[in-house]
């Protein structure tokens, strides 16, 4: 006979098989995270105990009958020292064992694979280098560094997969990197952690993680056939970036080529690093940091371009290599000089 009926006890099993206090660790970092979590978890504990403790002890032993006259404590420097200094060298553990942490979590190593994210109300859009392109979820292999170069296309949004212990702004205007090396294989949330608006709920997902050779498998077969960089090549020739930087020495506009990680000399006496913000900033607000050496003449494109074609655009001159001069003459040759917009709309314009 059942003590509790049989419904109930279904219940019961479910929920304590998905019951879980901590989502799975499945990054490398996640450890970690949690390593420092557990300390606080520990360090407040063992607080509480020892105040409800002193709280009940102390009014047990000091309660009226044994104590009918209250002695009066004009205070005691050794235990105001003791009770100030422990609290603050557990809050200096803290502090800087979090700062490590935060540092390790926002600094990709340089072998990390770029993935690039777009969010919008209300989906994530990934784009890997290869031109394969998700929504709403994100395929990565084990053992790897990944880092997301992510952007929002409208409000603020907050990409976070807790089975990694990473959270990231996803932000209008300006590129933010997260990066993880996922451990084992999977699949886990996705999640919009930053209200943006009616559908903000369900702006979510699912995160893929696959051995390497499955990685590979999924990549071959969810290939669009052109990558992001020929994808840029293509808006490149069509937006008539082409007619001022043809890589020629009387060309208008300076060479791209192999510019990408470089510094480059301003026109106001300081220099700045070329990475994916910078060319950004460069193809939206040129007069921004107007380079040392040129005229100011390059056009601004905001609003002419999506988020999207800007990442092809970045992931172009990015891999421009010394083959840039002899493609672009083919390019020029494709687009009649100076005029711009006038070959069909590639992928990555904006819809008017
Ligand atoms: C009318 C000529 C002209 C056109 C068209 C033009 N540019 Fe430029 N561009 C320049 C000049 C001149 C500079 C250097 C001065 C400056 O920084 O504004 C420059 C600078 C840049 C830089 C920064 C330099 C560096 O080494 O990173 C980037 C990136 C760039 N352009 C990309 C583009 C892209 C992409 C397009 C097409 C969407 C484009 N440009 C269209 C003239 C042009
Ligand atoms: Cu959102």
């Amino acid at each position: 006979m059942h003590l509790i009926s049989p419904v109930l006890w279904q219940f019961l099993v479910n929920w304590l098989e998905h019951f879980a206090l901590f989502p799975p660790e499945a990054s490398g970092i996640a450890p970690y995270a949690d390593a420092l979590y557990f300390f606080l978890i520990l360090i407040s504990l063992v607080g509480m105990v020892l105040v409800v403790a002193l709280v009940g002890g102390l009014s047990i032993l000091y309660r009226q009958e044994k104590n009918p006259v209250a002695t009066q404590i004009e205070g005691s420097t050794l235990l105001e020292a003791t009770w100030t200094i422990i609290p603050l060298a557990l809050f200096m553990v803290t502090f800087v064992w979090g700062a490590l942490l935060y540092f390790r979590i926002y600094d990709p190593p340089a072998n990390a694979m770029n993935i690039y994210v777009v969010g919008k109300q209300w989906m994530w859009k990934a784009e890997h280098p290869g031109g394969q392109h998700e929504i709403n979820a994100l395929h990565v292999p084990t053992g790897q560094p990944v880092r997301l170069t992510m952007i929002s296309q409208d409000v603020f949004h907050s990409y976070s997969i807790p089975a990694f212990r990473v959270k990231r702004e996803v932000i209008p205007g300006r590129y933010t990197t997260v990066w993880f090396t996922p451990t084992k294989p999977g699949t886990y949330h996705l999640f919009c952690t930053q209200y943006c608006g009616t559908l903000h709920s369900q702006m979510i997902g699912e995160v893929t993680v696959l051995t390497p050779d499955d990685y590979q498998k999924w990549t071959a077969g969810s290939t669009s056939g052109m990558s992001l960089a020929q994808n840029g090549e293509r808006l490149f020739a069509s937006l008539g970036c082409a007619s001022c930087h043809n890589g020629a020495a009387d060309a208008r506009g300076p060479n791209l080529a192999a510019s990408y990680a470089g510094r480059v000399q301003l026109s106001n006496g300081s220099s700045a690093t070329v990475d994916d913000a910078f060319l950004r900033d460069a193809i939206l607000n040129p007069t921004m940091h107007t380079m040392a050496g040129y005229a100011p003449i390059m056009p601004t494109y905001q609003g002419q371009i999506s988020e999207e074609g800007l990442i092809d655009l970045v992931e172009y001159i990015k891999q421009l290599n010394t083959n840039y001069r002899v493609q672009q003459t083919a390019n020029t040759t494709q687009v009649p000089s100076g005029v711009q917009q006038t070959a069909p709309a590639a992928s990555g314009m904006v819809k008017p």
